[in-house]
């Protein structure tokens, strides 16, 4: 007995699982309505160590919008004592983080027939998929190394699309810029999976992918995509060092040489939207950057992170619209109603300065300003009730009304050259 349990030990924490370190973890929702309780957000983290899940930092927190925040069971007390007094109303989101991390930590990842899609993959077995995939599909699938992250890991890229030997107008999509989005990198393996699948008897994929190229970057921040798998299950940045401090990390979404550090961004390395030391600091980033600079032929550039059920485009280092406002509008009005049409799933779209709160150094206004006039950042299920936790009976629903508007515009781009 005594011996499986410590086998049984071992085995957890060689995998990386957490541990019992989210035990009455709780997360909060709150409705800030005026300035009192705007300051006790902004200064709530001198007292307790707080997460912020949406917005990502104290910084973007403003009136008349809900701040959803993770705290440990001290922290819990405490803020809930200190919102009883100042009278702000809250909402428990999740009342017990633990059970919640621990299942998406399970580890029967493949199943007998091979790669499982319905579940939520370390970088390792991604990796591998990658490999593996490319091999079967040999007509349809390039893979390619853009670079390496900072820890010295491959970042991947596979082109997908029925190889011409001229140029196709293509379709650039990334996926897990943030850790701990994990919904996202799962969303790209779903895409690549599908289209590779229904090529030759879906004619809307088939035409896709005769017509076009799609680059799909499964994981970016594979640094950060490890270290959630490891040691913090709710880590955003990079993993890059900081000068002088011991915060580690840059915000990829705010490195981009988009009005780099402008608004919505934080100088502070230790915050969770740190913008870096300068644009395109981060070489997940650059790497990135480098790519889409060189190549030529993109024609729309598609993000995907969670959560939050948005659809959302340029711009959101200014609230000024971009020159095709209205066509971007449609786009993602149409978008968001072809992913509705399968479950009902309710999302919202528009300007992220307007819809979500002004940032800049994001990827999407980045690629926007470069001339790929459709840009846009996804980001998926759900809108709190598990937030980063999204469970993995959740991913195929997910991915499933998410195909339908990233078809949509693909479709749409094939439709409206330029
Ligand atoms: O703040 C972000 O980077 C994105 N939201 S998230 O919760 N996934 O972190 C939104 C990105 C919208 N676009 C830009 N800010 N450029
Ligand atoms: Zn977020
Ligand atoms: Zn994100």
């Amino acid at each position: 007995m005594k011996a499986l349990l410590f086998l049984g030990f071992v085995a957890v924490v060689s995998f990386g699982a957490p541990g019992d370190k989210y035990a009455g973890d709780k997360v909060l929702r709150l409705w800030l309505e005026n300035e009192q309780h705007l300051q006790f957000i902004r200064n709530v983290s001198s007292s307790v160590k707080v997460d912020f899940w949406q917005p990502d930092s104290a910084e973007l927190v403003t009136t008349n919008r809900s701040v959803d925040f993770r705290v440990d069971a001290f922290g819990a007390s405490y803020v809930q004592a200190e919102l009883e007094k100042i009278g702000l109303k809250y909402h428990i989101l999740i009342e017990s983080m633990q059970p919640l991390v621990e299942k998406q930590f399970d580890r029967n990842k493949i199943n007998s027939t091979g790669y499982d899609y319905e579940k939520y993959h370390r970088l390792e077995e991604i990796n591998r998929w990658i490999a593996k995939i490319t091999v079967e599909y040999p007509t349809l699938i390039s893979r390619f190394k853009i670079g390496w992250s900072y820890e010295g890991r491959h970042i991947y890229l596979l082109r997908i699309g029925r190889r011409t030997g001229f140029m196709k107008p293509t379709i650039f999509l990334d996926c897990g810029i943030h850790a701990r989005e994990w919904i996202s990198p799962a969303f790209c393996q779903w895409f690549v999976r599908e289209a590779t699948k229904n090529y030759g008897s879906d004619s809307t994929m088939t035409t896709l992918l005769n017509k076009l190229y799609f680059l799909v970057v499964p994981v970016v921040n594979v640094d950060g995509y490890v270290y959630s798998w490891t040691k913090d299950r709710f880590w955003r940045k990079t993993r890059s060092r900081n000068p002088g401090t011991h915060c580690m990390g840059t915000d990829p979404n705010r490195n981009f040489d988009a009005k780099w550090c402008s608004v919505g961004a934080s100088r502070n390395p230790c915050a969770d939207t740190y913008c870096g030391s300068r644009a395109e600091s981060e070489k997940e980033v650059k790497a990135v950057a480098n790519f889409i600079r060189k190549y030529k032929g993109i024609k729309a550039y598609l993000t995907i992170h969670s959560y939050s059920q948005m659809c959302l485009f340029p711009y959101s280092y200014t609230y000024s619209l971009t020159s095709n406002y209205k066509e971007l509008d449609t786009l993602a009005h149409n978008a968001v109603k072809a992913l509705s049409s399968l479950h009902g799933t309710r999302y919202e779209y528009g300007p992220a300065s307007i819809i979500i709160y002004p940032s800049a150094g994001g990827s999407d206004d980045w690629a926007y300003d470069l001339g790929i006039k459709y840009s846009f950042t996804f980001e998926l299920r759900d809108t709190g009730r598990y937030g980063f936790l999204l469970p993995e009976s959740q991913i195929r629903p997910t991915c499933e009304e998410t195909m339908l508007a990233i078809n949509y515009i693909a479709t749409y781009v094939l439709n409206h050259p330029y």
